[in-house]
């Protein structure tokens, strides 16, 4: 049986795309076509076996288990933010479907995206809530796939901790662009409400303000550098990706604050662009914010000045600049 669901699930449509035909009023055709995603939640149920069972396909009404209709919901928040803001349709731009498995492991403490789908823990209850909690960290994982597709930056080093960046910035932007959020408004948090209350903290990271996330006694401060004076060089973690990742998001933050207004219209704009623009997948800082400031160049001398500005106020862009 689960052989023939398998079939079933690889012969789905990868596409939940209508055309819809009309005429205008000089009488010329008008195509337009809506995409839509395409989601499958699976569960796990508490075994480290990938995918699991299917539980919520497109259009079925939510159920019982909150993690399976937050992870749906997330993953639609996510297709939306990329086709909305970026007419990007879903991860490749080519309506891939959308797969997410829930109750991953037992006690389970991370997310994460496996090269096909994004995977969620349970939390042990002690640290972490749970992974689906946050829209932001759901929004960071599938930016995982957008990142894989558009550039395929390496996991090691400063590409790889702009692949960690961009995710986050994919992740906040996602929250932000559900909430209705202006770059004012927001909390520039990943991670926000999946630590409990014995922990001494508000998120995984501060985009605004790298290092100030958590300071507990369990866990230790938040080990993020908002600027290059600060870049941690350690063989830890592929080099650091999540620790001086802290560096991009502060200039995107700065960025987006600068220019005020929904991030995702202008900084966003600015940063997907870059993404997309044919970037080296070993890109440097440098590299990766020269490549924003090409973008922010079509957007307007405001955005521009923002950009360059602030990739100086993180030490990327020497003063002189
Ligand atoms: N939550 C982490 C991430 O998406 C998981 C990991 O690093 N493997 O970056
Ligand atoms: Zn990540």
């Amino acid at each position: 049986a689960e052989a023939a669901r398998q079939t079933l699930v690889a012969g789905r449509p990868a596409y939940h795309s209508t055309l819809e035909l009309s005429i205008g009023e000089d009488g010329s055709l008008i195509a337009e076509v809506s995409a839509a995603p395409t989601r499958t939640i699976y569960d796990a149920q508490n075994t480290e076996q990938l995918p699991g069972l299917i539980v919520r396909e497109e259009d079925d009404a939510p159920g019982a288990d909150a993690a399976v209709n937050e992870a749906y919901d997330g993953l639609g928040a996510t297709f939306r933010l990329l086709l909305e803001a970026f007419e990007r349709d879903s991860l490749d731009g080519a309506g891939a479907p959308l797969h997410a498995t829930v109750h991953y492991g037992v006690d389970y403490d991370n997310a994460f995206w496996d090269g096909t789908r994004m995977v969620f823990g349970d939390g042990d209850g002690e640290v972490f809530r749970g992974f689906t909690l946050s829209v932001s960290v759901i929004g960071h994982e599938l930016g995982h796939g957008v990142i894989q597709s558009a550039s395929g930056l390496v996991y090691q080093g400063q590409s790889g901790a702009l692949n960690e960046s961009v995710a986050d910035v994919l992740g906040v932007l996602t929250e932000q662009f559900l909430r209705g959020q202006t770059a004012d408004q927001a909390t520039w948090l990943v991670g926000e409400g999946i630590f409990t209350d014995a922990v001494q903290g508000r998120a995984l990271r501060s985009m605004i303000e790298p290092g100030t996330a958590y300071d507990d006694d369990e866990l230790g401060k938040d080990p993020q550098p908002g600027h290059m004076r600060d870049y941690v060089d350690t063989l830890e973690d592929n080099g650091g990706v999540h620790i001086n990742s802290g560096i991009p998001n502060r200039a995107f933050a700065l960025t987006a604050t600068t220019l005020g207004g929904n991030a995702w219209e202008r900084a966003g704009l600015a940063w997907y662009r870059a993404l997309t623009s044919g970037i080296s997948p070993r890109a440097t800082f440098t590299d990766f914010a020269e490549a924003t400031l090409a973008a922010a160049a079509d957007l307007g001398d405001d955005v521009e000045a923002a950009v360059a500005a602030a990739w100086r106020e993180v030490g990327v862009f020497e003063d002189d600049r």
